[in-house]
């Protein structure tokens, strides 16, 4: 009889503990069981366009590549905080979310970034050689004009207000919000974008990230959560736990570590230094319980179609990666994802192939 009653109060104590999960904690936990299998393959932009076509409904390289979709798939916002139609890749906003949505009931998981527009040049770029205006535009001191009391504060907060709406607009059939992965404020080690190490204090980074993460947080409880936030800095080489510290907006903040690492130079290079900061932002992950991702990555055009299964492949298979994304299939020479009826479509196929990769059917399983 004591047994049944201790029984009994275990069951209610469980019941009364259990709460449900929100979106946010949903995707975290898919992410920790899928990260055990495998490590899933990612593509910006990919239901849009590619090489020789252009929004052509339910086509993508990836797809025609190898017969399945990639299981993650990058969107990007730059252009919506000027109230743009389309983003600064011509993407439409209201087929981007019809893409998000789409990809999000076919089982598979959406990263989002944003490379907004320079708040302190944009408006007098008119006419200017690129890349007057843009994110590229690395001019100083943008960062703490955004801030409070800044002189563009408030005209960032409707910048930001653009970014939570569209946000906002991605739910399911039930009007549930979609979860996914936010990457603002990406490869801020970098020299190339406004908010980037030579423009900014590390204070003042941290609080951009803050405001962006609270304003776009505001309206929604605990219980609504369901943005995974990414902090990815850019391939360093030498990434140490202290340069790392010195912009991490904090555990608290953070969900996901990611590395922005293109091969640009020589695949020595690119597999030392890729391998070196991975080294580092592994273990940082494990110790803090974050999810690690090469959030972006890829060797553009791919002039050496084996660079797949050569060079990504084995770093795929050495770390405890969530997932990794290759970037657009843009014409004119800026691909980074595998072409279908080539050889570096051939190739991708032994990527694909490996049994630690996964894409769309796997992460439907
Ligand atoms: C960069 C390039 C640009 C593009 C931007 C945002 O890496 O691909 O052409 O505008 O990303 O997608």
């Amino acid at each position: 009889m004591r047994k049944i009653v201790f029984v009994l109060a275990m069951v209610c104590c469980l019941a009364a503990c259990h709460k449900p999960q929100n979106g946010r904690e949903q995707l975290l936990n898919r992410l920790d069981s899928l990260q055990q299998r495998g490590c899933m393959f990612g593509h910006q932009d990919d239901p849009f366009y590619g090489i020789g076509w252009a929004y052509e409904d339910g086509r993508s390289d990836v797809l025609e590549t190898c017969g399945d979709y990639p299981a993650v798939m990058g969107f990007e916002l730059g252009g919506i905080e000027m109230g743009d139609c389309k983003n600064l890749d011509s993407v439409p906003f209201d087929r981007m979310r019809q893409e998000i949505i789409r990809h999000h009931q076919r089982g598979g998981i959406v990263t989002i970034s944003w490379h907004p527009r320079n708040p302190l040049t944009v408006f007098d770029s008119d006419g200017k050689e690129w890349p007057a205006g843009t994110a590229w535009d690395a001019t100083d001191g943008v960062v703490a004009t955004l801030l409070e009391g800044g002189e563009n504060h408030e005209l960032f907060l409707t910048w930001l207000e653009r970014v939570r709406a569209f946000l906002s607009s991605l739910t399911d059939e039930q009007g549930q919000p979609i979860p996914f992965i936010f990457r603002p404020w990406h490869e801020n080690n970098g020299t190339w974008f406004w908010w980037g190490y030579p423009h900014c204090t590390p204070a003042e980074y941290r609080a951009l990230y803050a405001l962006t993460q609270d304003y776009i947080q505001r309206l929604t409880t605990n219980e609504q959560r369901h943005i995974l936030w990414s902090y990815s800095p850019n391939l360093d080489g030498n990434m140490t736990e202290d340069k790392f510290l010195q912009w991490y907006p904090g555990d608290e903040r953070i969900d996901l570590i990611g590395l922005d690492a293109y091969q640009w130079g020589t695949e020595e290079d690119y597999v030392r230094q890729t391998r070196a900061d991975l080294d580092c932002l592994c273990a940082f992950a494990a110790q803090h319980g974050k999810q690690i991702a090469l959030t972006e990555c890829g060797y553009r055009s791919i002039p050496d179609p084996t660079w797949w299964h050569r060079v990504l492949l084995p770093i795929i298979n050495d770390y405890p990666l969530s997932y990794t994304l290759v970037w657009r299939n843009a014409e004119g020479g800026e691909h980074f994802g595998p072409v279908p009826g080539t050889d570096c479509g051939r190739e991708f196929l032994r990527l694909y192939n490996d049994p630690h990769t996964l894409f769309l059917k796997d992460i439907n399983q």
